[in-house]
């Protein structure tokens, strides 16, 4: 199926050829014929560059959860397939923060690493991103972000040493388990060079006091702990990014009462009165964290969607699959954004239900 998929769109425009890689060299016939004897052989295939390309550019338009896929075309593929030692894994992931940062010119960028076969299981990358913030609890409360109090102490029990003094917002080590004969290691930490992480340091364009609340958040989204399946053959690591919507960072991280629960400190700083809800001073500060976070990464030069820009382009993303005669499969809590939900034209229409057909990035069951 996944062969064929790739045949039949490979003549749409910018769908599979990417700059220096060829399309298809035979028809579809022969490549599904030898893919057969490869799998009688060893029990898999091997992707050529074009198949793994087109691939992960539709894992990505069928990703139900995500509203930026209008650009699906445009992913940049690192192509790491030879890589399972766990340093090199981890370096690779390095590479991928210098590649897709840009200094802020975010490019949307996947590593592929080695697919699990018959005779070997590919590497894995333990933490949900690449870049995320520790959390240490401390007596009854919790010091950084709580989401990772659990993966904190893992990496604390693998030898990592916090930073001395601990603080709001320390990067974790990567924790990678090799592939094949170095699976058997089990998994290992190591440290991501604070030079490869860009971070913006959150301001106000309003309210000067905003800036001693001592808030950042890092540029780059890279989601690791989703496995990348097409056409039978699975990806257990193949870190992707885009770039961030300010509501993911305002609306949510710095604001959920189980994240950083910033909202009543920032309505206090405001002036609200949050002696009841019916004041809405929740709502009135998760608009004012999401403008500082707007404003801030503007400022810094780091690519950044707004809830109401990146509806639309959602929008037109919809318009352009049904051209295509194909299904777009949506889920609706997910891509309805956290504030302002009626504000923006995606709030306002149903869509097709999210379907189980790949090419597609699953939440591992082992990472769950
Ligand atoms: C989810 C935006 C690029 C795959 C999301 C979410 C947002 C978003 C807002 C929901 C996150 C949440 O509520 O926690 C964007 C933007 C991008 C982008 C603005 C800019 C280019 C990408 C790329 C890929 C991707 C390049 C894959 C190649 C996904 C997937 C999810 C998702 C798989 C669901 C994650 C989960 O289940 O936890 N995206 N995205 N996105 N996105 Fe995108
Ligand atoms: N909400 C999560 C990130 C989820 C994916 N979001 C993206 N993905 N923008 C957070 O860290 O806040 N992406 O690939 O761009």
């Amino acid at each position: 199926e996944f062969l064929r998929q790739f045949f039949a769109e490979a003549d749409e425009p910018g769908a599979t050829t990417v700059k220096g890689v060829a399309g298809p060299a035979v028809t579809v016939d022969e490549r599904i014929a030898a893919v057969r004897e490869e799998i009688a052989r060893t029990g898999t295939y091997v992707h050529t560059t074009a198949e793994l390309t087109f691939g992960a550019r539709v894992a990505w338009r069928n990703s139900a959860r995500c509203i930026g896929r209008l650009y699906w075309r445009s992913l940049h593929l690192r192509d790491r397939r030879h890589v399972t030692a766990p340093e090199e894994v981890a370096a690779e992931c390095v590479g991928h923060l210098d590649d897709a940062t840009r200094r802020g010119r975010i490019r949307s960028t996947i590593t592929i690493f080695a697919p699990d076969t018959p005779a070997a299981t590919g590497p894995r990358i333990w933490n949900e991103q690449l870049v995320r913030y520790a959390g240490y609890r401390t007596g009854g409360r919790v010091l950084g972000d709580p989401r990772h109090v659990g993966f904190t102490d893992h990496a604390r029990s693998l030898g990592w040493v916090p930073p001395s003094p601990m603080g709001r917002f320390d990067v974790l080590p990567l924790v990678v388990s090799g592939g094949g004969e170095w699976a058997e290691k089990g998994p290992q930490f190591y440290d991501v060079p604070a030079a490869s992480v860009l971070e913006v340091d959150l301001h106000h364009p309003d309210h000067s006091w905003f800036s001693d609340l001592g808030l950042r958040w890092h540029a780059l989204p890279v989601i690791s702990n989703m496995r990348l399946d097409i056409g039978g053959v699975s990806y257990p690591a193949a870190p992707f990014n885009g770039w961030y919507m300010a509501t993911e960072i305002g609306a949510r991280n710095l604001a959920d009462a189980d994240r950083y629960d910033m909202l009543r400190e920032v309505a206090e700083k405001m002036g609200l009165d949050t002696s009841s809800d019916r004041t809405m001073w929740r709502d009135r500060s998760a608009v004012e964290l999401t403008l500082a976070v707007q404003h801030s990464f503007d400022v810094a030069g780091v690519s950044m969607a707004d809830h109401h820009g990146e509806s639309e382009r959602f929008l037109r993303h919809l318009e352009r699959e049904e051209q295509a005669g194909r299904k777009c499969p949506v889920d609706w809590s997910w891509i309805v954004p956290p504030i302002s939900g009626g504000l923006t034209p995606v709030f306002h229409r149903y869509y097709d239900e999210p379907t189980d057909t790949g090419p597609m990035f699953r939440v591992d069951p082992q990472a769950a």
